[in-house]
C-alpha cells in the first residue's frame, strides 16, 4: 500500500532500485559533462522579457519571448553528423493547427550526470546568458540502506563567452557529489539568505524513499565578478524526518531581508505522515545564516509557489497536495502569523506543481498547475492526469469561493503511464510557461514523467491548446528551462531527463532541444 504511493510520483520513484552494492568507481564512470557544438554563425540573440512565473531572484534570461527579429530567417540548420545531435521526427501532421505550426527540435545531450533532475538558471559570470544549477538527486545505488539517497549539485555552464551563437560546449562544475552524502537533494534556489548582499545557494533535501530532510545553504562569494558559492550549512529544522523539496524567498515581514516559505512532508515507505508549511524569518544578522522557524499550517507536502491572490498588498502560498487533502489549495496571508486555508480544486487527484503566468494575456497572472496521477487509479479523480489554468477571481471574492472551477481552463488531459507497473509512475511532471512560438500567447512544456514524452502545449488562437510533442521514448523527465540556448533568435528547452534506474544508479541526461 504505501508502495503504492510512494512508487506514484514517478520523477521521483525508484522503480528498479534495491539490490546491488556498487563501486565507487563504477558510479564515476558514468558521469560526464559533455559537449555538442553546433555553431551556427548567426547574429540576433534573442532579447528576453522577463518570466511570468513570480519568481525573480534567480536567472537573467528565464525566457517568455523570444525575439521576432528574424535574424535566423536563413535557416541553415547545422545538422553536423559530428555534433552527435539526433533530429526529431515527433511530428504528426494531420490534424489541426497545420503541419507547418508543428514545431520540431534537434536534440543534443550537454551532460549525462546520473540523477539529474532539477535546474535553476543563474548568471554566475553576469555575462548575460545563464547558467544552471543542477541538482541531481540520486547518483547511485552504494552500500548504504536503503540503497538509494546520496545526490549531488552542480553548476551547468558554457564554456563560450555570452556572445557566441550556437549550443557551445558545456560543463559542470562540482559543488558536491554523492560522497558527501547529502541525501536526495531537491529542487535549487538562489537568494541572499546570510545578508551579504550576495546570492547564496540553497537546496530543500530529502524524500520519502530516504526521509532525512534537510534545508542546506552555500554561501555565495563573489570573485573576478564571478559567482562561486561555499562549503554546505544546513539549517535548524525541527525534525529531521521532514524533507524538504524547495523554498521560495519571500520578505515577509517586510523588513528588508530574504525570509523564505517552504513546505514539507514526514511520510516514509512505511508510514503515513503530515504535510506543514512552514516559513523562515531571516533574522538580519550580517553574513549569517540566522533564522526563526514560523509553522504556517498543515498541508501541502512537496511544492509550492507564492502569489498574491486576493490583491490585499501580501504574497499568499498556492499549495498543490500530493500526499493528503484537496488538490491544490491557497493559504491566505491574513499576516505572517495568521493564515487561512481555501480550496482552488479538488477534483484533479493529486496535485504537483503550479506556476503564474499570463495565460490569456491581459497583464494579470493566471495560475497554470498539474496534477500526477496514473491512469489506473481506482479513484476516479486520480485516473485523469492532466494540466489546467485558473484566471485569479475577483479579489471581492475569492475568499468566499468554495472552489474555482468555474474559471478552470483544460490545457490537455491523456497523459499515460506506460510502465509495466503501471502504479509505479504518474504523470504529467514538471510544468512550466513560456512563449514558444513568439506569437505573443503563453505556452506550457510539460515532462510527462512517468509517461515517457517531453511536450510543449501551444496556445491557439481561440486559447485551445495543441498537443506539440518534443521527444518520446523518455523516462523520467525532469524538471526544464525554456530559452533561447543557442541564441538564434528562438526558444529552446534545456531538459533534465531522470532516466531509468539501472544497476548503477540513474541513467540520467539532460538535453538541449534546439527549434528547428
Ligand atoms: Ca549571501
Ligand atoms: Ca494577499
Ligand atoms: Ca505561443
Ligand atoms: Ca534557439
Amino acid at each position: 500500500m504505501r508502495l503504492v504511493v510512494f512508487g506514484v510520483l514517478g520523477l521521483f520513484s525508484l522503480a528498479g532500485c534495491g539490490m546491488n552494492v556498487d563501486s565507487k568507481q563504477d558510479l564515476q564512470g558514468g558521469d560526464s559533462a559533455l559537449t555538442s557544438d553546433t555553431a551556427v554563425a548567426e547574429s540576433g540573440a534573442g532579447d528576453d522579457a522577463g518570466s511570468a512565473d513570480g519568481d525573480d531572484s534567480e536567472g537573467s534570461t528565464p525566457g517568455t519571448d523570444p525575439s521576432d527579429d528574424g535574424g535566423s530567417s536563413t535557416d541553415e540548420d547545422p545538422e553536423d553528423p559530428s555534433t552527435g545531435s539526433d533530429r526529431l521526427d515527433t511530428a504528426t501532421p494531420g490534424d489541426e493547427p497545420s503541419a507547418e505550426d508543428y514545431i520540431t527540435f534537434t536534440r543534443s545531450v550537454i551532460s549525462t550526470k546520473r540523477g539529474a533532475s532539477w535546474l535553476t538558471p543563474i548568471d554566475v559570470d553576469a555575462d548575460g546568458y545563464d547558467e544552471y544549477l543542477l541538482t541531481s538527486m540520486t547518483e547511485g545505488l552504494g552500500a548504504s540502506i536503503p540503497p538509494i539517497g546520496p545526490g549531488g549539485a552542480y553548476i551547468l555552464g558554457r564554456t563560450e563567452s555570452a556572445s557566441a551563437t550556437g549550443l557551445g560546449t558545456w560543463e559542470l562544475t562540482k559543488q558536491f557529489d554523492y560522497w558527501d552524502g547529502v541525501i536526495w537533494p531537491n529542487k535549487s534556489k538562489a537568494f541572499d539568505i546570510n545578508n551579504d548582499g550576495i546570492k547564496d545557494w540553497v537546496i530543500g533535501c530529502g524524500f520519502l524513499a530516504r526521509p532525512q530532510g534537510n534545508i542546506l545553504v552555500m554561501a555565495g562569494e563573489m570573485s573576478g565578478g564571478v559567482l562561486s558559492f561555499g562549503e554546505r550549512q544546513y539549517i535548524p529544522i525541527p525534525d529531521s524526518g521532514r524533507w524538504y523539496h524547495e523554498v521560495i524567498p519571500l520578505d515577509i515581514d517586510g523588513d528588508g531581508d530574504m525570509d523564505f516559505v517552504t513546505t514539507n512532508h514526514n511520510m516514509t515507505v512505511f508510514e503515513e505522515g503530515t504535510g506543514l508549511v512552514e516559513w523562515y524569518e531571516n533574522n538580519g544578522v550580517p553574513g549569517e545564516v540566522s533564522l526563526t522557524r514560523h509553522e504556517i499550517a498543515e498541508g501541502g507536502g512537496a511544492l509550492l509557489t507564492l502569489f498574491d491572490v486576493d490583491s490585499d498588498g501580501d504574497q499568499d502560498i498556492i499549495l498543490p497536495q500530493f500526499f493528503e487533502g484537496e488538490s491544490l489549495v491557497w493559504m491566505e496571508q491574513v499576516n505572517e502569523d495568521r493564515w487561512v486555508r481555501h480550496t482552488i480544486n479538488d477534483n484533479t487527484g493529486r496535485g504537483f506543481g503550479a506556476e503564474m503566468a499570463d495565460m490569456n494575456g491581459d497583464g494579470r497572472l493566471d495560475l497554470v498547475y498539474g496534477n500526477h496521477n496514473h491512469q489506473l487509479s481506482t479513484i476516479a479523480d486520480e485516473a485523469v492526469m492532466g494540466i489546467y489554468w485558473w484566471e485569479i477571481p475577483p479579489a471581492g471574492e475569492v475568499r468566499s469561493l468554495a472552489d474555482w472551477d468555474e474559471n478552470m481552463n483544460v490545457v490537455f488531459e491523456g497523459f499515460e503511464v506506460g510502465a509495466p507497473d503501471v502504479d509505479a509512475e504518474g504523470a504529467p511532471g514538471v510544468v512550466h510557461t513560456g512563449d514558444i512560438n513568439g506569437d505573443g500567447r503563453m505556452d506550457i512544456s510539460a515532462s510527462g514523467d512517468g509517461d515517457e514524452g517531453v511536450y510543449v502545449f501551444i496556445q491557439q488562437e481561440d486559447g485551445t491548446f495543441f498537443e506539440n510533442v518534443i521527444d518520446v521514448g523518455l523516462t523520467m523527465a525532469g524538471d526544464h528551462v525554456m530559452t533561447d540556448l543557442d541564441q538564434d533568435g528562438d526558444m529552446d528547452f534545456l531538459w533534465a531527463v531522470f532516466g531509468t534506474t539501472g544497476i548503477l544508479g540513474a541513467e540520467s541526461t539532460v538535453y538541449a532541444y534546439l527549434q528547428d
